[in-house]
C-alpha cells in the first residue's frame, strides 16, 4: 500500500465544542504537551507550516481541524492541544478539561486515536491516565512514539519495554517510531492512517 493524502488544509481553531455535523471520518492527534504533535502532523503531510508548532508548551486551547483527500473521498484529523504542562488559571484548566471531554466523549465521526508519546520518558503519569481513558471509548489506538532521533538504537529498544510496561500497553496495539526531525518511518505511519481509515 502507498497511499499519499492530498490537498491537505487547516479548516479551522475549535474553542468552544458544539455539536458535529459532517460525516467525514476523522481521527485525532493526542499527546503531552511539547511530545512533537504539530511537528509530525506538518512531517507527515509535507507541509512547513500547517499545525504551528513552538519551544513554549501551552500556547492555545483549542481543538485544530484539518481536512484532506485520500484516494476519492475527504477525511479529517485533529491536532488536539497537549496535556501535562501547568496552565495558567483554573478558569483555563477548567476549558482545557471541558473541550477535551466534550470533544472525545461526544464526537460521533471520530474513528480513532493516534497517542503520541515521547521515547525518552518511560514514566509518564499523565499518558497513563490518557491511556486509561482512551481504552474505555473502545475505539482503535496507534501510538507513535516521536523524538526518536534522540537517542541510540540500544536505548530505544530499552524505553520501548519499559514504557509498554509502565503503560501496560496491549501487545495488540500497533506502534511506529518516528522522527520528524530526522524524517524517519513517515510511510509507515501513513499507511496505518490509510489503514484505519479504510477498514469501516
Ligand atoms: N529532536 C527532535 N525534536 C522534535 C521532534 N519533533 C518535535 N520536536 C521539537 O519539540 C518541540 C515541540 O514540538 P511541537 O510539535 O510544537 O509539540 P506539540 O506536541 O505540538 O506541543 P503543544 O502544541 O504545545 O502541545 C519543538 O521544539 C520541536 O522542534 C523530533 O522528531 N526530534
Ligand atoms: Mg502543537
Amino acid at each position: 500500500m502507498f497511499l499519499i493524502p492530498k490537498n491537505v488544509k487547516f479548516i479551522k481553531s475549535i474553542f468552544t465544542y458544539s455539536k458535529v455535523t459532517t460525516s467525514k471520518k476523522q481521527f485525532c492527534f493526542l499527546g503531552r504537551s511539547n511530545v512533537g504533535k504539530s511537528s509530525l502532523i506538518n512531517f507527515l503531510f509535507n507541509h512547513k507550516k500547517l499545525a504551528y508548532t513552538g519551544k513554549k508548551p501551552g500556547k492555545t486551547i483549542a481543538l485544530n481541524l484539518f481536512e484532506f483527500t485520500l484516494g476519492n473521498q475527504n477525511y479529517q484529523f485533529v491536532d488536539t492541544p497537549g496535556y501535562g504542562y501547568h496552565l495558567n488559571s483554573k478558569i483555563e484548566a477548567k476549558r482545557f478539561q471541558n473541550l477535551m471531554n466534550d470533544y472525545l466523549n461526544k464526537q460521533a465521526n471520530l474513528q480513532f486515536f493516534i497517542l503520541l508519546l515521547d521515547i525518552r520518558r518511560t514514566d509518564s503519569k499523565n499518558d497513563k491516565i490518557m491511556l486509561d481513558f482512551l481504552n474505555k471509548t473502545q475505539k482503535p489506538i496507534l501510538i507513535f512514539f516521536t523524538k526518536i532521533d534522540k537517542l541510540s538504537k540500544t536505548k530505544i529498544n530499552l524505553n520501548l519495554k519499559l514504557i509498554k510496561n509502565f503503560l501496560n500497553l496491549d501487545s495488540k496495539i500497533e506502534f511506529v517510531l518516528t522522527s520528524s526531525l530526522k524524517k524517519i518511518n513517515r510511510q509507515v505511519c501513513l499507511n496505518l492512517i490509510a489503514k484505519n481509515l479504510l477498514k469501516n
